[in-house]
């Protein structure tokens, strides 16, 4: 979805104002390089990056690689105009989003995960494309289209962003690839460096929290399909994908404190091509069920809300897959647990 925008006049418009770049909170490296394009494109503004309540490591060494600030928890009544990145719901600002609510400029947004129902931006402030494996390839695009000239570490930028969110090109499209090799003719470095500048060593607690995960993993299948579902304190996001690497086609792996749950959910490119999607099929019925809210892309998504048990809420996230894989299949197939 591409809407029709003021975008090719945005930075344009935004020249001589106090302009925040906002990430999503727990900023990843996709949401730091893409606020980090904006900044070096506004470099004669004054544009502030800001970041609610905690940057990933990855990211934290990026923008320290590459000498770019930002601020946690910014106050954006400090500023003329706001432009979000990365998200699209107000959840994923925590508590940034009650200031943001009540700020009184303008407010635009760009971001390529699936669109919500809870609009931060008016209709026409927004941009979202959900096909681009990153937020800094709808950038890098724009920045073409509208003769910006992009820089070497705009270049950089971009290809971090690509890298990352595409898992290392494994959700990537043909227009990846295409600006994927324009930024690195422009960044002027290897691929292999430019990994090096946002590459941490993993946490021995991740390491631990993917173990103790696989330690409680449950396995149905469902078809040719294979779900695998655990419950882990931290990390879920690393544990599910540490799953499909293992061979499950769909993994979600949950934690739950005190009456509110939070599910991480991944699908391989299989169950994708079969027809699965995982905001539509799965985290968005969890959501009304659950008083909860659920987002991100096909492939890789996450919801928060409220239940008694979390088992209760994983079990449901088999059942949705296994209806949605029902309905497309054409011989009965039955859901099954391996014990
Ligand atoms: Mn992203």
């Amino acid at each position: 979805m591409l809407s029709a925008m003021p975008f090719p006049s945005l930075l344009e418009s935004l020249k001589g104002k106090e302009v925040l770049l906002l990430t999503h909170r727990g900023a990843d490296v996709d949401a730091v390089s893409a606020s980090g394009m904006l900044y070096f494109a506004l470099r004669n503004s004054n544009a502030c990056i800001g970041v609610p309540e905690h940057i990933n490591q990855s990211a934290e060494k990026l923008a320290s690689e590459l000498s770019i600030p930002f601020e946690l928890n910014p106050e954006p009544k400090e500023f003329n105009s706001v432009i979000v990145l990365d998200l699209n719901s107000w959840k994923m600002l925590g508590s940034t989003a009650e200031k943001l609510k009540s700020f009184s400029g303008e407010i635009f947004l760009i971001d390529h995960h699936s669109p919500s129902d809870d609009c931060i931006a008016s209709k026409e402030n927004t941009l979202i494309e959900e096909k681009a494996a990153s937020t800094t390839e709808i950038l890098f695009k724009l920045f073409k289209e509208q003769g910006i000239p992009i820089s070497k570490e705009m270049a950089i930028l971009a290809a971090a962003g690509i890298i990352t969110d595409s898992a290392h090109f494994s959700y990537a499209s043909r227009d990846t690839f295409i600006i994927m090799a324009e930024a690195l003719e422009i960044a002027g470095i290897s691929y292999n460096k430019i990994v090096g500048l946002f590459f941490v060593e993993r946490d021995l607690s991740e390491t631990i929290a993917r173990l103790k995960a696989a330690k409680r993993c449950r396995i149905f299948r469902i078809g040719s399909f294979v779900i695998a579902t655990s419950d882990i304190g931290a990390f879920e996001a690393q544990a599910a994908s540490s799953f499909l690497r293992l061979g499950a086609d769909v993994a979600f792996v949950g934690a739950a404190e005190a009456g509110e749950v939070m599910v991480s959910g991944r699908a391989s490119q299989r169950v994708l091509e079969f027809g699965l999607d995982l905001v539509e099929d799965v985290f968005e019925p969890l959501s009304a069920r659950f008083c909860g809210e659920g987002g991100g892309h096909t492939a890789a998504a996450a919801f928060n809300g409220k239940a008694d048990s979390l088992d209760e809420v994983l079990q449901e996230c088999v059942s949705l897959v296994a209806e949605k894989i029902r309905k497309k299949s054409n011989e009965k197939v039955q859901l099954r647990e391996y014990r």
